[in-house]
């Protein structure tokens, strides 16, 4: 299904002249401040997020699924909602897929299908953190880490067949999350297990095009609730480091135990060089996969205040890699993905607001309060109207939640789909 984006133009006309109004007086205000509104607007519209094929249907938790009608059933009904999101939004411009989850059949139709909506392949996901069926050595005790060699050997495999599907669609990264770990003391030797990792890894990166990058995602617990191997930044950090330049660290936000500094850990990153993307989601207690931005907004400005200056000052580290990974459990999730597009850009924005030499001579003198105050200055300016702005000279929706109501998409996937398809994914 593909949206007809010229109903939703004839539908914005009307709000036009209000955001017109709104628009130039924040514009004027900005640039009085010395702040280059159009600059601002280029990079708001180049910021692309790349959408999970994971997250397109609802998830579910180990009480229980409640599932949404009209979800994508396979992986060209999963394009087709990306390229909704995209041509609302004008800021999902990537899908990732999830192998085996999204194993595309025909690889060239896929491709083209995919470019027929405007969008690009970003990272792919392998998955040694479930058994297929038939598959001949499990990973319950381990996929990378494994003390059984085969189990290893097979998950390596896994991994560099992955890479031979995305050299196939034309996407230019790995990325590589283990749930490997152990519920109980005494299960695992810590070393064992993180040697064998960092051996297995090294064979996945030997296999990597010139062109690829590898990230490697940490998460502290789940589904093991002792240890995990790859727990942290750090171990995530010096993994890809004996890797090689093409590996990275990326960062999942709800894969950090409560209240820890990420936006400390981004800058680290960036200064090493090893940053090489993000998984967006928010959470109050552990790996929640929440709407973005629902909960902790400000942590989120802090951590692209981090970004901005580190895309400015840290030319050693590559353009991170922009991806959203949500579950989604009591929304519509094509609602609840414009939703977390929206803070991100918010976020973002806020953080090119920042007087980033008034805040370095701040710092300078120990000035506290100015610090404070120019952090503030730029979070608390309301940015929405710069996001309306780029997402309607890019040709997308002034309001996509509103437009996605007022063409009622979800009875039309409804109608096309029928109330009980399911999509893959977690
Ligand atoms: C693990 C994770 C990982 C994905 C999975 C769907 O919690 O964040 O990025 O593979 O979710
Ligand atoms: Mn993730």
């Amino acid at each position: 299904m593909k949206i007809d984006i010229s109903r939703v133009q004839e539908h914005d006309k009307k709000l036009m002249e209000s955001h017109n109004q709104s628009f130039y007086f924040l514009a004027n205000t900005l640039e009085k401040q010395g702040f280059d509104v159009e600059n601002i607007i280029k990079k708001i519209a180049d910021f692309q997020v790349a959408i999970p094929s994971w997250a397109l249907g609802a998830g579910g938790t180990r009480f229980g699924r409640f599932s949404y009608h009209g979800e994508p059933g396979n992986l060209e009904q999963k394009i087709a909602d990306v390229g909704m999101l995209h041509a609302l939004t004008q800021s999902a411009g990537a899908i990732s897929l999830h192998i085996p989850w999204d194993v595309p059949e025909d690889p060239e139709k896929i491709k083209a299908l995919t470019k027929s909506h405007g969008l690009t392949f970003d990272a792919m996901n392998s998955n040694t953190f479930q058994d297929q069926p038939n598959q001949e050595h499990s990973y319950k005790f381990g996929s990378l880490c494994s003390v059984n060699t085969k189990a290893r050997e097979q998950a390596i495999q896994h991994n560099i067949d992955v890479i031979r599907i995305g050299e196939k669609l034309g996407s230019k990264s790995l990325t590589v999350w283990l749930a490997d770990g152990a519920n109980f003391p005494g299960q695992n030797n810590f070393q064992t297990v993180l040697k064998n990792t960092q051996d297995s890894l090294k064979q996945i990166y030997a296999q990597l095009p010139e062109d690829w990058k590898l990230f490697i995602e940490y998460k502290p617990y789940e589904p093991y609730f002792y240890s995990t191997v790859i727990q942290d930044w750090g171990t995530s950090f010096m993994l890809a480091n004996e890797c090689g330049p093409k590996a990275y660290t990326l960062v999942d936000l709800g894969h950090h135990l409560p209240n820890t500094n990420i936006e400390q850990i981004v800058a680290t990153l960036m200064m090493k060089g090893k940053l090489g993307g993000f998984h967006f989601n928010d959470s109050k207690y552990g790996d929640d996969d929440l709407t973005v931005g629902s909960i902790k907004p400000y942590s989120l400005f802090l951590i692209f205040n981090e970004l901005v200056y580190g895309m400015e000052n840290n030319p050693q580290n590559p353009y991170p890699a922009w991806m959203i990974d949500a579950s989604h459990n009591t929304k519509d999730p094509l609602e609840d993905l414009m939703q977390s597009l929206e803070a991100i850009l918010m976020a973002y924005t806020k953080a090119l607001l920042v007087d980033q030499k008034a805040l370095k001579s701040a710092q300078q003198e120990n000035d506290v309060v100015e610090c404070q105050e120019i952090l503030h200055q730029a979070y608390n300016t309301d940015v929405r109207l710069l996001l309306e702005r780029a997402r309607i000279l890019n040709g997308g929706a002034l309001s996509p939640i509103k437009a996605f109501r007022n063409l009622e998409i979800r009875k039309q996937l409804v109608l096309e789909r029928g109330k009980h398809s399911v999509a893959s994914g977690l």
